[in-house]
């Protein structure tokens, strides 16, 4: 585990499952549909059972980088923040813009519900293929520059899954905040 001060907030990094965190949210990584699939998507909707997915049926569905919010079920999290990122092709196609979006509007929203602490995966990383190393230094600039713009947030937790996806946010934390302990 990793943390650093961004003013009064912190930006954590914790290995682990992201469907057992605390925080008042966590973030899924979701596909436009909003209707499932595998990955972290799929363990949240297991987690949470079938109320989270006959809300993203009302909300029916959302654009990439785009964020919608449903309630967490059966989650120890009382909210959900759905947001898709981008299916990286080759990075000539906007991918970094998006996916730094899907951070921004998560935030954004997270902000406008008064929720103070959100948990968020690695989005884009596993079956959206964006490479680990870049999706790391995106996500965390992004955080960084959210928690000085929403001072309501107190907590951003990046929960990666595997010593992999750990080390790659661990090292590019350490490029963002040399300092970082
Ligand atoms: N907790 C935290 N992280 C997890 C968990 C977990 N329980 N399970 C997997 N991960 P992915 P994407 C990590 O594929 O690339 C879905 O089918 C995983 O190791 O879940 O944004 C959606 O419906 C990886 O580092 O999301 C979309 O169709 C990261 O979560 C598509 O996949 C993201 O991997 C979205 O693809």
């Amino acid at each position: 585990m990793r943390g650093v001060k961004i003013g009064s907030a912190t930006l954590e990094l914790v290995e682990g499952d992201i469907t057992k965190q605390d925080t008042e949210a966590i973030a899924n990584a979701a596909n436009t549909s909003l209707l499932g699939g595998g990955g972290v998507d799929g363990a949240i909707h297991r987690a949470g059972g079938p109320q989270i997915l006959e809300e993203c049926r009302r909300i029916g569905g959302c654009p990439t980088g785009e964020a919608r919010i449903t309630t967490g079920g059966r989650l120890p999290a009382r909210w959900v923040i759905h947001t898709v990122g981008p299916v990286y092709r080759d990075g000539r196609h906007g991918e970094a813009e998006l996916l730094a979006r899907a951070y921004r509007n998560s935030l954004s929203l997270a902000s406008e519900h008064g929720i103070r602490t959100v948990a968020f995966p690695s989005i884009s990383t596993g079956a959206y293929g964006y490479p680990l190393a870049e999706a790391a230094r995106i996500a965390l600039t992004t955080a960084r520059d959210c928690l000085t713009a929403h001072p309501g947030i107190a907590l951003v937790r990046f929960v990666l899954f595997g010593q992999a996806a750990y080390r790659a946010y661990d090292a590019a934390l350490a490029q963002l905040v040399p300092d970082a302990s």
